[in-house]
């Protein structure tokens, strides 16, 4: 409670007001985008089996009073599948904000979803809830993305076809990360897991740049 105390000559006024410090939560996804609660969703995309996405959602108080209790939590569906792999805060101060990651690391191949809860001491948004959603993609599946993101259709477009005279077979440039659309090379992004190139050859990338 405060006071504010007016002296106008006879006349004194006195107000006061309940200094009432109310917290809000807002959600972003990605940074500076706004969620709404119950609205969302978050994508995660197509991954094959045994890869990994994280998400990392900001969690800003543009309330008056601190925002606290912030814990994210997964219910429902393949909660299983999801986890937070980089906690926020469990407060945040009015104007401030905090970050947190979270994985999906599928144990089958199909959709997987569940629902995001980050609760908070918000009045009407405890918890903040958000859709998640990703797919696991059988390798065939994401071989013929592949082709078709180079452009390869019918024949030309089959694990064996060699359809760039280059004797190399379109399932073997798939798996060393090289470009179906062409003779040539493909940019490499290694660690990005969205391609068949292993370990050592993403090394390789990295030591190398982006040229082969
Ligand atoms: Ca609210």
């Amino acid at each position: 409670m405060s006071s504010t105390v007016i002296s106008t000559g006879a006349y004194q006024l006195v107000s006061s007001w309940a200094a009432t410090l109310v917290p809000e939560i807002s959600v972003e996804y990605p940074s500076g985008t706004n969620l709404v609660s119950g609205v969302a969703i978050v994508e995660f995309g197509t991954l094959a089996l045994g890869a990994d996405v994280t998400r990392t959602f900001t969690v800003r108080n543009p309330g008056t009073g601190p925002l606290t209790g912030i814990a994210p939590s997964f219910m429902g569906g393949n909660a299983a599948d999801f986890a937070v792999t980089s906690s926020p805060a469990s407060s945040v101060v009015a104007g401030g904000f905090t970050s947190f990651t979270v994985r999906l690391a599928p144990s089958v191949i199909g959709r997987r979803a569940t629902t995001l809860r980050v609760a908070s001491n918000d009045a009407n948004e405890n918890p903040f809830e958000i859709w998640l959603t990703g797919e696991v993609t059988p390798p065939r599946q994401l071989f013929d993305g592949v082709a078709a993101s180079s452009r390869l259709t019918g024949s030309n477009a089959l694990p064996a076809a060699v359809p760039y005279g280059d004797g190399v077979k379109n399932l073997i440039k798939y798996a060393f990360n090289m470009s179906l659309g062409s003779s040539g090379y493909r940019t490499l992004s290694a660690g990005t897991g969205t391609s068949g190139c292993h370990q050592s050859c993403s090394k390789e990338a990295e030591l190398h740049g982006s040229s082969r």
